[in-house]
């Protein structure tokens, strides 16, 4: 079994009350192409290019064939790591309609990462660009293909045309089966790829459209990574088109580079994680550089965004704010656009969807029935169980997904995002698994061991630190030196530590062996 299905009575009820409607993502461009009012409308516009959703539907017809051509066959993993381009919608529309499965990486994701990922999905094809801003993608390809066997095709995201073939019919894809692989944030070392199928993941993209106010005047532009679940889906891209709108892509998140796109297209909405809010609303208060009158919303997530910046950002960009407490495996909570203003900045929102449920337990699993606990939920579009049963401890017996954040309902029914256990580092929304660093770091021939924790920074909300116990205290290792390391080891630049604190030993608590986790809790404190 590649992924765990909801139980039958769940997966009945969704489909009674009309969640899941059993389109697929080819149905929704092939719709939106075929509709007159919408066919002539831009679908998607970077700063070089822009397609209309019918010029779409046939590149993605030639390309899709293309792929097949390459012997390509439904079902198939496709490791995708495409900037912020055109090509990214080109590419992951012609594998819905090669019924390909995309796996969605990041364009900063490295050796490391790339080889976890590409292993664990069994990828046929890895797509990505040459040069892009100065590193050789297409080497880094070439290294992960060299070691993984599955993987027999490196295509190239500039050259796509290459591939361009007469259309051939690749059947319809089963609506509740699965249509990607997302990754998760991670809180373990092995990469956790998040099977998602057509059904859940367009009610949560419908649902959100509904609660965001998306509709086919909205041009929406992914500002962080693409291929993220929340500039995917929250609404995102996706909603942006499932309404029949435009998505705007920038190469950059700066404001110098997508406030020009924002000014051009007349965007009006996008996502932000925190620091980049911070960027946006500091640029803003200076004095407008560019004319972003366009934009009516801006969606901070990713991390907890400070009370102080929310309370700023509405009125220096000139926007609505909405927070966004979401996680790829699922559960996204937005705060309402009626909500009021106190509580948009102060809270991270409630459930898109009244079929949300969600509960509160302690450390031992025991439900918490007032303040701050572990937040645990199920749902319409919340995976039962990762990519061939991968990180089964983050499912509760009863199929529940252990979110591992602390959170606090408050009386409207929103909550509020208090922290989460020491499994992972949220560097401004940028998650760097614990476990993973200590991983690498264990393998320096200078750390005996090493521990990594979160501290509290101003700016990214939260950065790592490594405790590390060297094997020589005469000649213990420095951070320059760990850093240098941990890049070499192929890991992306985000998860190299911020800080290195050598240690004689850490901390004895009682008898016995002290857990990793144990260790965290305690030098985090
Ligand atoms: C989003 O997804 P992921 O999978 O990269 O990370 C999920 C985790 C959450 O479990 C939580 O720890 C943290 O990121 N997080 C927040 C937050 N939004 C996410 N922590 C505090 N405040 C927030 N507003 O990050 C993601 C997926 C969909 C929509 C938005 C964000």
């Amino acid at each position: 079994m590649t992924f765990s299905p909801w139980p039958p009575e769940l997966a009945e009820r969704y489909r009674v009350q009309g969640l899941w409607t059993g389109e697929t993502f080819d149905d929704v461009l092939r719709a939106r192409a075929g509709d007159p009012d919408i066919a002539s409308r831009i679908a998607v516009v970077d700063i070089d290019r822009r397609l209309t959703y019918a010029e779409l539907h046939q590149r993605v017809d030639r390309l899709a064939a293309g792929l097949h051509c390459l012997g390509l066959r439904p079902g198939d993993r496709v490791l995708l790591q495409i900037p912020n381009r055109v090509a990214y919608v080109e590419t992951v529309f012609a594998l819905f309609r090669a019924r390909l499965l995309p796996v969605f990486g990041l364009p900063a994701h490295r050796e490391a990462e790339l080889v976890g990922i590409a292993r664990s999905a069994e990828a046929a094809a890895i797509v990505a660009p040459g040069v892009h801003e100065g590193f050789d993608h297409r080497a880094l390809a070439e290294t992960v293909a060299a070691q993984v066997d599955s993987v027999r095709h490196l295509i190239d995201v500039d050259d796509l045309e290459t591939l361009f073939a007469d259309p051939v019919d690749h059947g319809r894809a089963d609506p509740s089966g699965l249509a990607f692989l997302q990754l998760s944030g991670g809180s373990t070392g092995v990469p956790k790829l998040i099977p998602r199928t057509h059904d859940d993941y367009l009610y949560s993209v419908r649902r959100s459209n509904e609660v965001c106010g998306v509709t086919d005047a909205t041009v929406y532009m992914a500002t962080l990574p693409v291929a993220h679940n929340f500039p995917m889906s929250s609404p995102g891209i996706l909603g942006a088109m499932y309404a029949g709108g435009t998505i705007a892509l920038t190469a950059s998140p700066t404001p110098s580079v997508a406030w020009e796109l924002v000014e051009r297209e007349r965007v009006t909405m996008t996502g932000l994680v925190p620091p980049l809010a911070r960027l946006w609303t500091e640029t803003a208060e200076r004095g407008a550089t560019f004319d972003i009158s366009s934009l009516e919303t801006v969606q901070v997530g990713g991390a907890r965004c400070p009370d102080e910046l929310a309370r700023r950002i509405g009125p220096a960009l000139g926007v609505r704010l909405q927070q966004v407490f979401g996680m790829a495996e699922g559960l996204v909570c937005y705060t309402r656009l009626d909500d009021p203003l106190q509580e948009v900045c102060t809270t991270q929102g409630a459930p898109m969807s009244d079929q949300d449920e969600l509960r509160l337990v302690d450390e031992d699993g025991d439900p918490v029935t007032s303040g701050p606990g572990f937040l645990e939920t199920q749902g319409p579009y919340t995976i039962r169980g990762y990519w061939k049963g991968a990180g089964a401890d983050s499912f509760a017996p009863d199929g529940w997904y252990r979110t591992g954040d602390v959170v606090e309902f408050i009386d409207r029914g929103n909550l509020i995002v208090r922290g989460r256990g020491g499994d992972r580092v949220n560097r401004g929304g940028e998650k760097v698994s614990a476990e993973q660093l200590e991983e690498q770091l264990l393998t320096h021939p200078g750390v005996r061991d090493a521990i990594v924790v979160a501290v509290a920074d101003a700016y990214l909300g939260e950065r790592t630190c490594a405790y590390v116990i060297p094997e020589n205290p005469d000649d213990p290792p420095n951070l320059a030196g760990i850093r240098r390391f941990v890049r070499e080891g192929g890991l992306a630049e985000w998860k190299l530590p911020d800080t290195v604190k050598v240690v004689e030993q850490f901390p004895e608590t009682g008898v016995g062996k002290v857990s990793r986790k144990k260790l965290r809790a305690i030098l985090a404190g």
